[in-house]
């Protein structure tokens, strides 16, 4: 900040790093209060919240709600040009003297392919694979986030997606992703992982298919493919297309087997679809996690116990089991008065305990899903890597990038250490 002097620095704000966020921008503005601080991100979009954080937060001046691109260009515009009236910025929040203003919000941009592509365009080859970003070394240049789509048309109670998009799903044209795919197959050496941020990439039978036919291509058979997908809404001929993606690590959300807790998060459990297609996906050797979530209103220790059973008999590669973090924003967050949820503030919003949870539940909860998911790991990692795709893969990646295998043995080495 002192000696590249910006006049605006702008945070992508994420429930994991909003409290450092915050810690920074007090040190900048006692550095140089003239610049100007906008946070976006979901942890900050929401409207009430973005209110809240203005007023708890005085190095905070802007908050862009929702997506951000045509505000935040607008916002920098406005800088050269007006000096400061952001009075006719759609869908901000910001300081304004004493005051804190929140402006309409901005209608959803329709077509997405308006957004200029941080890959073709040319952003992400200046700033990030150049010389001049070697000091960016927390950044692996070797994992790539590809987006596809934005929105989800289902309504999670605990999930941010429907405040963003009322239930809309905007895609961006399959062309612009295949001149991105191409890109990458041709500018970058080495594509460790590829990791799609669309919120259900199976929401589109035709695109999902077209997308796969895409990613069979020979450079990204060395690079891990990461999708999260709704099971209930897949097909045989979904699962067949992905299945020759070879290389894929689909993440499925279950999140709750419980009747009364589902209800709840509006996400009823069809046990029938589910387990027919991870069974499917299993058969066809397609790698798939499993995501449970700890500590919803309306399920309890014994609700949590069912189901990790459940998961247990399908077997996945891996269950993973958050526990629930109530994020601004969310029904849930709302819902906290109805269920006597409490959560932890200084712990990432986890929940503490609810109606249906008590504290030494929690806990208990907690010890047993550590216990479960060690012993899962160290059963599943030996039949995970004696695994005919991912033996070649390794091969590969070895032969292509030496360095980066190494440092990711080393990481996995650690990791065991940690668990035993
Ligand atoms: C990829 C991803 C991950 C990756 C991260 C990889 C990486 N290198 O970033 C992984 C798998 C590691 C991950 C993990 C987790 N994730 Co995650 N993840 C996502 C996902 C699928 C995509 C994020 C993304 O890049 N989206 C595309 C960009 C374009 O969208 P965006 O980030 O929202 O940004 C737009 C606006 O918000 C705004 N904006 C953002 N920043 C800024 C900054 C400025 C200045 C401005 C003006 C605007 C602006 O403009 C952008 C463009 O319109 C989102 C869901 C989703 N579909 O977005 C969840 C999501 C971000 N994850 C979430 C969560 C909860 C987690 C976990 C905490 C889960 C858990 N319980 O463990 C972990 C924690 C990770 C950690 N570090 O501790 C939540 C966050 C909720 C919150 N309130 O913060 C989300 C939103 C999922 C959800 N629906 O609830 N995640
Ligand atoms: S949790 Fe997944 S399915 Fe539910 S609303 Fe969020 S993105 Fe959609």
């Amino acid at each position: 900040v002192r000696n590249f002097k910006p006049d605006v620095i702008g945070f992508s704000c994420y429930i994991w790093n909003y409290k450092e966020t915050i810690k920074f921008c007090d040190k900048i503005k006692k550095i140089n209060p003239n610049i100007l601080i906008v946070l976006g991100g979901p942890c900050v979009s929401s409207l009430q919240y973005s209110k809240e954080v203005l007023k708890k937060n005085p190095s905070v001046d802007v908050v862009v709600r929702y997506d951000g691109e045509v505000t935040f260009y607008e916002i920098i515009k406005n800088l050269v040009d007006s000096n400061r009236n952001f009075s006719n910025i759609l869908g901000i929040t910001y300081r304004n003297k004493n005051k804190i203003v929140a402006n309409p919000p901005r209608p959803l941009l329709e077509n997405l392919d308006e957004i200029p592509s941080p890959y073709t365009s040319g952003i992400y080859e200046k700033y990030i694979l150049s010389e001049n970003s070697k000091h960016l070394t927390f950044f692996d240049p070797t994992n790539f986030l590809m987006e596809t789509s934005r929105g989800c048309p289902f309504n999670c109670s605990y999930c941010f997606e429907k405040n963003r998009s009322s239930g809309k799903v905007r895609f961006f044209s399959l062309e612009r992703v295949r001149e991105e795919l191409n890109y990458l197959s041709t500018r970058v050496k080495t594509i460790n992982s590829i990791y799609f941020t669309d919120s259900i990439i199976n929401i589109k039978k035709q695109r999902l298919i077209e997308l796969c036919e895409m990613l069979i291509q020979k450079k990204f058979r060395y690079s891990h493919i990461y999708f999260e997908i709704r099971p209930e809404i897949l097909d045989s001929e979904m699962i067949e297309n992905i299945r020759k993606i070879g290389n894929l690590l689909v993440e499925c959300g279950i999140q709750t087997t419980n009747k009364k807790a589902g209800t709840i998060i509006h996400r009823d459990f069809d046990e029938n679809a589910i387990t027919r297609n991870i069974k499917a996906m299993q058969e066809k050797g397609i790698r798939v996690v499993t995501d449970l979530i700890k500590g919803l209103p309306g399920d309890n220790l014994a609700g949590l116990k069912e189901s990790l059973y459940y998961n247990f008999k399908l077997n996945p590669d891996l269950c993973v089991c958050f526990t629930l973090q109530i994020f601004p924003g969310t029904e849930i967050y709302e819902m906290c008065k109805k269920y006597h949820c409490k959560f932890d503030e200084n712990n990432f919003n986890r929940i503490i305990s609810s109606d249906t949870w008590s504290e030494k539940d929690l806990d208990r909860a907690s010890r047993l899903v550590k216990l479960i998911q060690n012993f899962q790991y160290k059963k599943n990692i030996l039949n995970f890597i004696l695994r005919y795709s991912y033996l070649r893969l390794v091969i590969a990646r070895t032969i292509y990038n030496p360095k980066a295998v190494a440092r990711s043995f080393i990481n996995k080495v650690e990791q065991l250490i940690g668990m035993i």
